[in-house]
C-alpha cells in the first residue's frame, strides 16, 4: 500500500532522526531529503487512511491559492480556520487587545475595512502564484502560463511555478513551505500538441512534483499530499489529460517532539484502500472549481488524531 511511504518516513523519524531545537521552540526529530510517489490514476485520491484527514478543508485552501486570494476572509467564509493564528497574533501584539480567536475571526467576518486592515497575510501562496511582480511591476499569472504552455507545448521541460518569491519573503505570514510545483506530460497523443480540441483525457498523462523545503509530518503532509494531488486532478481535467503520479520531495521533514505519540499510535495502524475522487464538473477555468465539485467516494479512515500545532 502506498501509504507505507508515509508510515515509514515516521519511523525513519523516530529511529534515525537528528534531534534539534527549531523556530517554534518545541523541538523535533528531522531528516534531510525523503521522496514519495502515488499514482492517482484510476481516479485514486491518496487521502491517506490511517487517520481521518479533513480532506475539504485542504483542498478549499487550495482553492482558495487559486483565486489569488491572500485575505483570511475568504477562508473563513469557507469555514477554514487554519491561517487565523498568525493574523490574531499580529493584532493583540499591535493593539494589546487579548481578543478571542472566535470573536476576532467574527470580525473579520462582519467588518470588510477590519477584515482589509487585519485579517491579510502578506504575499502568500496566491499572490506569487497569480500576481507575482516583476522589477519593472509588470504582473506575472504563474498558473495560466502553465494551462498554456500544457495546452500548447505539453512536452516543454518549463512547466512549473514558484512561490519563493525572495525579495517580499519579509512581508509575508510565513514563508512558502511547498514551493515549486513542476508538471510533467507522458504519453502524448500526436494531435496533443495541436489545439487541444480532442476529447477529454485523450492528450496524455500528467504528472507533478512538488518540492517542499519544510515538513511537519504529522499535521502539515496529510493535508499538503490531499491538496496537491486535488491540485493535479483539476489541471488534468482542465488540459483534457488524465493524472499520472503525483511526486513529492521534502527538504527538512521533521517530526515534532509532541507528536512523539502520535507517531506511535498511526504507526500500529493498517492503511485502507485510498478513496477515489469524480469532479462532478469541468469550470471554465482553473479558478472556478468549488468543494461541491469534489465526489469522494470510498473514503473508510481509521480515527482521527488530535496533534497540537507549532506556530
Ligand atoms: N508546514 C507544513 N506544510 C505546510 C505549511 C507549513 O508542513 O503547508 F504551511 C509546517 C512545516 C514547519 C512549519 O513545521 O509549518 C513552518 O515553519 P518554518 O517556516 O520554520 O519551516
Amino acid at each position: 500500500h502506498p501509504e507505507y511511504q508515509y508510515l515509514d518516513l515516521i519511523q525513519h523519524l523516530l529511529d534515525n532522526g537528528d534531534r534539534r531545537i527549531d523556530r517554534t521552540g518545541v523541538g523535533t526529530l528531522s531528516m534531510f531529503g525523503a521522496m514519495m510517489r502515488f499514482d492517482l490514476s484510476d481516479a485514486t485520491f491518496p487521502v491517506y487512511t490511517t487517520k481521518r484527514v479533513f480532506w475539504k478543508t485542504a483542498v478549499k485552501e487550495m482553492l482558495w491559492f487559486l483565486t489569488g486570494q491572500t485575505n483570511i476572509q475568504s477562508l473563513l467564509k469557507e469555514n477554514v480556520r487554519i491561517w487565523t493564528d498568525w493574523p490574531l497574533d499580529k493584532y493583540r501584539k499591535s493593539t494589546g487587545d487579548m481578543i478571542s480567536q472566535d470573536a476576532f475571526e467574527s470580525k473579520i467576518l462582519s467588518d470588510d475595512g477590519f477584515a482589509a486592515t487585519w485579517g491579510d497575510l502578506g504575499p502568500v501562496y496566491g499572490k506569487q502564484w497569480r500576481k507575482w511582480v516583476d522589477s519593472t511591476g509588470k504582473e506575472h499569472d504563474q498558473i495560466a502560463t502553465l494551462i498554456h504552455t500544457l495546452k500548447t507545448n505539453p512536452a516543454s521541460r518549463r512547466m512549473l511555478f514558484h512561490a519563493w518569491n525572495v525579495g517580499e519573503l519579509d512581508q509575508m505570514a510565513l514563508n512558502p513551505c511547498h514551493m515549486t510545483y513542476q508538471f510533467y506530460a507522458s504519453e502524448l497523443s500526436d494531435s496533443s500538441s495541436g489545439d487541444g480540441s480532442v476529447g477529454e483525457g485523450t492528450r496524455g498523462k500528467l504528472s507533478l512534483m512538488v518540492g517542499q523545503r519544510s515538513c511537519d509530518i504529522a499535521l502539515g503532509n496529510p493535508f499538503n499530499i490531499a491538496q496537491e494531488a486535488a491540485l493535479l486532478h483539476m489541471v488534468a481535467q482542465q488540459v483534457d489529460m488524465t493524472p499520472g503520479q503525483l511526486i513529492w520531495v521534502g527538504g527538512d521533514v521533521h517530526l515534532y517532539l509532541n507528536h512523539l505519540e502520535y507517531a506511535h499510535t498511526i504507526l500500529a495502524r493498517e492503511p485502507r484502500p485510498f478513496p477515489k475522487l469524480r469532479l462532478a464538473r469541468r469550470p471554465e477555468s482553473i479558478d472556478q472549481y468549488k468543494i461541491e465539485d469534489f465526489e469522494v467516494t470510498g473514503y473508510d479512515p481509521h480515527a482521527s488524531i488530535d496533534a497540537p500545532v507549532a506556530v
